[in-house]
C-alpha cells in the first residue's frame, strides 16, 4: 500500500486521516481528491510535506478525472460526502449526486483497474434505537446496539444516500469481485470539524457570545468517538480487513445531547443552564450505539482517546486557539440556522 487516494481529504475526518497516515506510515504517499465545497478547507492540510501528500481539487463525480487518478493508485479511501443531516432536509440534491453518483464513479474506476477500495460510512444507515430509559433493563441486553447484521433503516436524506452508497459497494463486491471493505462509524469529534455540527457550533457560539442551541429536549443520544480513533480503525481495516466485510467503529461513548452541552458549558466556565432549547430536527434520530466487537476481536483495534471530558477540553482549546479558521463563516452559518428557527 504505497499510493493511496483519500477522497474528501480536506474535510473534517478525511484531513485528520491524512495527517494520521503521514505521521504514522512514512512509506505511503497520499493524493487527496477534494472538491473544496463549503465543508472542505485547504488549511486543514497545511504542514504536510510535498513528498508525502498532494491535493487535487476536483469532483468525485468527474469520471475522466477519477479514472486518471485511480489507474495509478494502490487504494482508494472514500470519505468525500455531503455530510450534514440538517442541510439534507433543506436540499437533498447534492446528497444524491455526491454520495450516490460519486460513490458509483469511484467504484467503476476501482473495478476497471482492480484497485483496493475502502468505503467510509456512518452508523446512521441503521436508523435509530429506543432510548435506554425506555428499554427493559435499561438496554443492557443483546440487540441494543448496532452490529453489521442490523437491518438498514435510514431516516434522513443524508443517511439514506449513505445507505444507498453502502449497498452499491456490497453489490460491486458480489457481482464484480471488487476488493472492498466498508466501515460504519459513530459520531466523530475533534479538530477541523465544520462549525455547522453540534459540538463545534456550541463551542464557537460561546466564544462569539451567542447562546448555545439544543434541539428539542436534548435526550437524543450520540455515540461519540475521537476522530483520531476513527483514523486508526480505518487504517486497520484498510490493511488487515477481510475483503467484502463491514466493520462497525465505535468507542462506547454514548452521551445525550443535553449532557454534552452542559459539559461544554462547564469546561468553558459558563453556567450549566446557559443555553436555549430550539425547534427539534424533523425525523430526529433518538439514539445511536455501536457494537465494535468484530473490529476489536478480529483486527485487534482499541480506541486510545476514551476520556470524553479530556477530548472535549482539547477540542475546546483547538477552537479557541484557531479562531481564524472558523470566524469568517460563523455569521453565515448562524443566519442559515435562524431561517429554520434553530
Ligand atoms: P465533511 O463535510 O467535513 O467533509 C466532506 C469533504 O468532502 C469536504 O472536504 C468536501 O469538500 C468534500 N466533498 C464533498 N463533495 C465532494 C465531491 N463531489 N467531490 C469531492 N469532494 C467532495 O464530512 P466529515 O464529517 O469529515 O465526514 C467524512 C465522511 O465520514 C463522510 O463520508 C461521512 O458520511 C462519514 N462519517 C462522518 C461522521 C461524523 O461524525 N462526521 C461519522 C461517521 C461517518
Ligand atoms: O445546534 C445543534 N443542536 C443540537 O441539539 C446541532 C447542530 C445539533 N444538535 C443535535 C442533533 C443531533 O442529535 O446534536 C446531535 C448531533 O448533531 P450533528 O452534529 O448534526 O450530527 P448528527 O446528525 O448526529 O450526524 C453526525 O454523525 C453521523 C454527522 O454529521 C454525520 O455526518 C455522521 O454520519
Amino acid at each position: 500500500m504505497k499510493k493511496i487516494i483519500v477522497t474528501g481529504g480536506a474535510g473534517f475526518i478525511g484531513s485528520n486521516f491524512v495527517h494520521y497516515v503521514v505521521n504514522n506510515h512514512p512509506d505511503v504517499f497520499v493524493t487527496v481528491l477534494d472538491k473544496l465545497t463549503y465543508a472542505g478547507n485547504k488549511e486543514n492540510l497545511v504542514g504536510l510535506p510535498e513528498d508525502r501528500a498532494k491535493l487535487v481539487v476536483g469532483d468525485i463525480c468527474d469520471a475522466p478525472l477519477v479514472d486518471s487518478l485511480v489507474q495509478d493508485a494502490d487504494a482508494v479511501v472514500h470519505y468525500a460526502a455531503e455530510s450534514h443531516n440538517d442541510n439534507s432536509l433543506k436540499d437533498p440534491s447534492p446528497f444524491v449526486q455526491t454520495n450516490i453518483v460519486g460513490t458509483y464513479t469511484l467504484l467503476e474506476a476501482c473495478r476497471k483497474y482492480d484497485v483496493r477500495y475502502h468505503h467510509v460510512s456512518t452508523d446512521e444507515v441503521y436508523g435509530d434505537l429506543p432510548l435506554r430509559e425506555d428499554l427493559p433493563g435499561h438496554g443492557e441486553g443483546p440487540g441494543e446496539k448496532f452490529t453489521d447484521h442490523t437491518p438498514y433503516n435510514p431516516s434522513s436524506p443524508y443517511s439514506s444516500t449513505k445507505a444507498g452508497s453502502d449497498l452499491l459497494v456490497r453489490a460491486w463486491v458480489r457481482s464484480f469481485g471488487l476488493r472492498a471493505t466498508i466501515s460504519n462509524c459513530s459520531n466523530n469529534y475533534g479538530p477541523y470539524q465544520h462549525i455547522e455540527k453540534f459540538i463545534p457550533r456550541q463551542i464557537t457560539n460561546i466564544l462569539s457570545g451567542i447562546t448555545p442551541k439544543l434541539y428539542g429536549n436534548g435526550k437524543n443520544v450520540r455515540d461519540w468517538i475521537h476522530t483520531n480513533d476513527h483514523s486508526s480503525a480505518v487504517w486497520a481495516i484498510l490493511t488487515k480487513g477481510r475483503m467484502g466485510e463491514t466493520y462497525l467503529i465505535g468507542a462506547d461513548g454514548e452521551q445525550d445531547n443535553k449532557h454534552v452541552l452542559e459539559l461544554i458549558l462547564e469546561l468553558m466556565g459558563q453556567p450549566k443552564d446557559a443555553y436555549e432549547q430550539v425547534k427539534d430536527r424533523p425525523g430526529h434520530d433518538l439514539r445511536y450505539a455501536i457494537d465494535s466487537t468484530k473490529l476489536r476481536e478480529e483486527l485487534g483495534w482499541t480506541p486510545q482517546f476514551t476520556n470524553f471530558r479530556d477530548g472535549l477540553a482539547d477540542t475546546i482549546k483547538w477552537y479557541t486557539e484557531n479562531e481564524a479558521w472558523w470566524q469568517a463563516e460563523k455569521a453565515a452559518v448562524e443566519a442559515n440556522y435562524a431561517k429554520s428557527g434553530q
